[in-house]
């Protein structure tokens, strides 16, 4: 008896050692320390420029993960002049026993700026997360230059099967470094916020690439744009891609021959190659021309990269094809989780995007009218440190961020109404939202005489689309110019999320929304680091306090920082810029820019005017 007891006994200490092991297995701690750094390099073959690299190093190695892992990244900040920050894109940092917002990288969103010699420590699991994502700079346009990888979560359970995976990261490609552009952009010598035109658009950050096939073989590519500006068609002779997966969602196979992804987004396909290694193939990526003010002759659109089966078969040449409406839809597409369309909302955000020039004479993107300009103290710290009776007013986040307080476990649906001709692509950070109603673009008249349309919002009464049963969630989605796009999402995940437009130019131009989802709630769970208080405190930020951080009268927002004051109602701006635009921007730029630089300092509108005028009249005169 005794003998089988301690048979048993022993039997059970062996399963509970398979079970630790099976633990520690399941939960690796992956660590990195990152110094970030300027790193010359000449990504396109046209011009060596300084990029931003990690170590030294750039491009920067990709990051794999297995679900359920730590990961441990001490991001030092190597620059002289500038601070840093790292986003963790896609991830939701929500854990069973701890808030981890504070992990999610938008500088005076969720923390502090990382100044120069100082050190952020990111640290948490990725929980119920597997996928595409990627990391980038949330500081400034940083990640322009450089400041960005792939992060792969890793699944045993994945729902596909391949041989093998490759991650592609597409990019648009700057030569100036990118705040010489932001300089240009927002400037009053850019009224109609022109965007930055690329020079280039590179593959894997470079040109002319390729990647090896063998035969019969299933292969996992993984399309990442990471690029701040242009979205891209990507295609492949001759071959056709299955979607599996969409910004970390798991999707229904769809078999598809084009694919479209804006800055921000993630598309996993399948491709099961030829049995012959006889030649090789085309793989194509073009980049949207629509989204670009004007595109300049020299500028390359599409480049050709080598599907390499056969190194002594000749390369492959240009492949084109007649249109680029069969584009991957996200009405094409469902999650493989089968999740309904999320009933009826119960807090609803109307956001109306619009581009308009304020006092200054720079051109600035809004929602409802407000341009996005970051307070004082991080709204994260202004949450968790408000009393509770204030803590869900939307006021101490300050009237210069769209602050939206949301309640737990209510759905939310945003509406976004676009007032702008332009795509934007739109990103919510800690969530993946469910893609309800999106119109097609009205940037131009549907009579199609090739005339502007209208701004065509959204009609509660008379939705454009059926509503999808089971509608495609994912992290980021295009709003189409003039049209409207409604995404539904639970406010499940405590925290204070930044809504904006991945355009890193627009978001630059202040298009950014504030989510702050169940403050009360992230008030119990989201204890500060040590690291993340000193951080702030390196960087002179209080750690406690409202947006204009005051913490005596948390309804004082004396000394907030606000948007330039509008335009004086009798300037007949449109007017002046269309004409602007067409005589003078476009042939004497640069001249002016040089010429006028001088009186940048004057800040009144009368000199504003003033300048245009000196504008208009020499354009006058040398024309
Ligand atoms: C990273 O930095 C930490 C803290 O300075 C140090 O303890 C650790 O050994 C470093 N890890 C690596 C891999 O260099
Ligand atoms: C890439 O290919 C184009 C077209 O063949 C060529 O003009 C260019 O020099 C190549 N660039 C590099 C960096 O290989
Ligand atoms: C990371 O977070 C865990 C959980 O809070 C903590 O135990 C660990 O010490 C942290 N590691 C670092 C390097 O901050
Ligand atoms: C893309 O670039 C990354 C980082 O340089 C590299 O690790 C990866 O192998 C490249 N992918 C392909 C398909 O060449
Ligand atoms: C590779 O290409 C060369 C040159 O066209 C050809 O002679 C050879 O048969 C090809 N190899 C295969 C495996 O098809
Ligand atoms: C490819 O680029 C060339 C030169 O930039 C352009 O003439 C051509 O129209 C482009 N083709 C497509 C399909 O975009
Ligand atoms: C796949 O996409 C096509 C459009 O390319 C669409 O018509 C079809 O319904 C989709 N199939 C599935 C199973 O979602
Ligand atoms: C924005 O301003 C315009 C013009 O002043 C006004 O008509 C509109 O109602 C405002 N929009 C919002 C959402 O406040
Ligand atoms: C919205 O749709 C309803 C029903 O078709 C219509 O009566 C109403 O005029 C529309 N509202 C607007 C602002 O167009
Ligand atoms: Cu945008």
């Amino acid at each position: 008896m005794s003998q089988l007891f301690s048979l048993l006994n022993c039997l059970l200490q062996l399963v509970q050692l398979a079970q630790l092991a099976q633990l520690a297995t399941a939960g690796q701690t992956h660590e990195y320390n990152f110094t970030t750094g300027w790193v010359r390099k000449n990504p396109d073959g046209m011009q060596e420029k300084q990029m931003i690299g990690f170590n030294g190093m750039w491009p920067i190695p990709e990051i794999h993960v297995n679900k359920g892992d730590r990961l441990i990244v001490r991001l030092t900040n190597g620059f002289e002049d500038m601070p840093t920050s790292l986003h963790f894109h896609g991830f939701f940092h929500r854990q069973s026993d701890e808030n981890r917002n504070q992990m999610d990288g938008p500088q005076m969103v969720t923390q502090c700026p990382i100044m120069p010699g100082d050190t952020f420590v990111y640290n948490f699991t990725v929980v119920n997360q597997v996928g595409t994502y990627w990391i980038h700079s949330h500081s400034g346009a940083q990640y322009t230059d450089g400041m960005r990888t792939a992060l792969i979560v890793h699944d045993e359970d994945e729902p596909f099967e391949y041989d093998q995976e490759m991650v592609i990261q597409l990019s648009d490609h700057y030569h100036k470094p990118y705040y010489e552009v932001v300089d240009e952009f927002l400037s009053r010598y850019n009224p109609t916020g022109a965007e930055p035109i690329p020079q280039n658009i590179l593959f894997n950050n470079t040109v002319n690439a390729s990647i090896s096939f063998d035969p019969d073989t299933v292969y996992l590519l993984r399309f990442i744009n990471v690029g701040n500006f242009v979205a891209q068609y990507v295609y492949m002779e001759d071959h056709d891609f299955t979607i599996v997966e969409v910004d970390g969602t798991y999707v229904r196979p769809n078999t598809t021959s084009l694919l479209y992804l804006a800055p921000g987004q993630r598309t996993s396909v399948l491709v099961h190659s030829k049995s012959q290694s006889d030649k090789n193939y085309a793989l194509m990526q073009i980049m949207d021309e629509t989204m670009l003010d004007a595109v300049p002759d020299d500028l390359v659109l599409n480049r050709t990269n080598q599907v390499l089966y056969n190194k002594s078969a000749p390369e492959a040449g240009e492949f084109f094809i007649n249109s680029f409406e069969d584009a991957t839809n996200d009405f094409y597409l469902t999650p493989l989780s089968g999740t309904e369309l999320l009933p009826d909302y119960d807090y609803r955000i109307t956001l109306d995007v619009k581009m308009e020039n304020l006092g200054d004479g720079v051109n600035y993107a809004f929602f409802n009218n407000i341009t996005y300009v970051a307070p004082k103290v991080p709204s994260l710290i202004t949450a968790v440190t408000a009393p509770k009776h204030l803590v869900k007013n939307p006021s101490i986040y300050g009237d210069n961020v769209n602050a939206f307080v949301l309640e737990y476990g209510e759905i939310v649906e945003v509406v976004l109404n676009n007032y702008d001709d332009g795509r934007h692509p739109f990103h919510l950070h800690g969530h993946s939202f469910q893609i309800v109603q999106k119109s097609p673009s009205f940037a131009e008249s549907p009579e199609g005489n090739g005339e502007p349309g209208s701004p065509t919002p959204y009609n509660e009464s008379a939705p454009l689309m059926k509503f999808p049963d089971i509608p495609m969630h994912r992290d980021t989605v295009i709003l189409e110019g003039n049209g409207h796009t409604v995404l539904r999402f639970v406010a499940d995940n405590p925290g204070v999320w930044l809504f904006h437009c991945h355009v890193d130019w627009h978001l630059e131009q202040g298009l950014a929304a504030l989510f702050i989802e169940a403050p009360l709630l992230l008030q119990e769970k989201e204890d500060f680091t040590e690291n993340y208080l000193q951080v702030c405190s390196s960087a002179n930020i209080a750690v406690s306090g409202n947006a204009a951080g005051h913490e005596d009268d948390w309804l004082n927002l004396e000394g907030l920082p606000r948007q330039p004051k509008p335009l004086p109602e009798s300037f007949t701006w449109k007017g002046y810029v269309a004409f602007a635009v067409s005589t003078v921007v476009g042939l004497w730029g640069l001249l002016t820019i040089v010429q006028y630089g001088i009186s940048e300092s004057v800040q009144d509108d009368e000199a504003i005017y003033n300048n245009l005028q000196n504008l208009l009249k020499d354009a006058g005169e040398t024309s």
